[in-house]
């Protein structure tokens, strides 16, 4: 176990005799990477000062719960005094099955879903397993008895790579080309999120996806996304390519969810914080410029926010609308793509624009904070994109009804 884990053991987490005895003396273990061959399942807390809990073989089944008289104590007011049990079927083979059974009042989750009272369901490796509650209480933040499951029975240890090094859990986004998941560093205990393309360096077709040419631009792409470091762009720790060649970026994580999120759940941002945020988003853009190069695709979808209020931005997704010709992103639009400037949807070709793109595009998210609402007036039964984008007009009169700026009042 990791230092930072090792704080309050003994309050915790109180494990059986048999656990303490079998457990490898060097605790300097890396967080979850070195699994012993005498481990069958490991809960990996997901808050940190919590200490990992190991299930040693050959003892099949652990009773988990507040009462001392458990294998596994979890001291939580939420907590049953026989709340759980896990059990091993004994087999060293990969296909072996660990199965959880939920014996408490107030539940026990797999991956955010109950399994309710008296009822067993197999565990898989990395599942989100939570006790008493599916989640942290704001009012309890101590009550966080949320772990990743890892089931090592086969005492196999997985490759390198981004699965053996992480473990992957709840998806946080999806889009066109990618999900985003939540991820589990092994060695640290870090989580991070992971963004998995599905088919940008496999893809083919007549489409400029999956071109030799396009993997290179991606590599590329990703080599300048490395070098980045501000405190309003989302940081890209690592990247991986899969064996069938998907592409895979370790990535902050950011949970306060995107601004377009944001501007919908308070119908509008107020002006203070339209102006934190928009600032931030200055600041983020005014770097990358200063370093050639420009994001392109700038939206609320694109800028994420922390939990704290007013919440930080982080600027997401820099740089791969590179990789995708303006055709391919016409094609994969959905709706209007309000903020992307003229200039992109009439080139023909790559060249012919630069930062003041994504000025345009802060324009728009300024509009829309502050108004929850598009700033075009546009010909919906336009079909051709290109010619709607060209031809729409900005509604002011919305932006004057919001907006306390008594000069724009007429
Ligand atoms: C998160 C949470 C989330 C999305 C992201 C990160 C994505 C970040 C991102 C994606 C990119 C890129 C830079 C950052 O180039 O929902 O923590 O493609």
């Amino acid at each position: 176990m990791s230092s930072q884990h090792s704080q309050h053991d003994d309050e915790s987490v109180v494990e059986s005799q048999s656990v303490k005895q079998t457990q490898p003396s060097s605790q300097g273990l890396d967080f979850g990477r070195e699994i012993h061959e005498n481990v069958w399942g490991s809960f990996y807390p997901l808050v940190k000062d919590m200490k990992e809990v190991n299930l040693f073989k050959p003892k099949l089944t652990y009773r988990i719960g507040r009462s001392l008289h458990n294998d596994v104590v979890f001291p939580g007011y939420k907590i049953s005094n026989k709340h759980a049990e896990i059990t091993w079927d004994g087999r060293e083979t990969k296909d072996s099955i660990i199965m959880l059974k939920d014996n408490s009042s107030n539940g026990t989750y797999v991956n955010g879903q109950r399994l309710g009272k008296g009822v067993s369901r197999i565990l898989p490796d990395g599942a989100e397993v939570a006790f008493g509650s599916p989640g942290p209480s704001s009012t309890q933040p101590a009550e966080d008895y949320r772990f990743i499951f890892r089931h090592t029975a086969s005492g196999q240890q997985r490759e390198d790579g981004f699965y053996g090094l992480y473990d992957s859990h709840d998806q946080l986004g999806r889009g066109t080309f990618a999900s985003v998941v939540r991820c589990l560093e092994r060695k640290t205990g870090i989580l991070w999120a992971a963004k998995m393309f599905s088919n940008l360096l496999t893809g083919g077709g007549s489409s400029s996806l999956g071109s030799r040419s396009n993997e290179k631009m991606v590599s590329r792409e990703i080599g300048i996304l490395q070098t980045l470091s501000h405190p309003n762009i989302c940081f890209l720790k690592e990247t991986f390519i899969t064996e069938e060649r998907k592409l895979i970026l370790v990535l902050e994580l950011i949970e306060g969810g995107d601004l377009l999120e944001y501007i919908l759940s308070s119908s509008g941002v107020s002006e203070e914080i339209t102006q934190h945020i928009t600032y931030q988003l200055c600041l983020a853009l005014s770097y990358v410029h200063s370093l050639g190069i420009t994001h392109r695709d700038l939206k609320p979808e694109n800028i994420l926010l922390t939990k704290s209020n007013p919440p930080d931005v982080k600027v997401a997704d820099f740089g791969l609308a590179k990789a995708i010709d303006s055709q391919t992103m016409l094609k994969t639009m959905c709706g209007t793509p309000a903020y992307l400037a003229p200039e992109i949807v009439m080139q023909t070709n790559m060249q012919g624009y630069d930062n003041l793109v994504d000025s345009w595009s802060v324009g728009a998210i300024v509009f829309s904070m502050l108004t929850n609402a598009s700033p075009f007036i546009e010909d919906e039964n336009q079909p051709d994109i290109r010619v709607r984008i060209s031809t729409r007009t900005v509604d002011w009169r919305i932006l004057r009804e919001k907006t306390s700026n008594p000069m724009s009042k007429s």
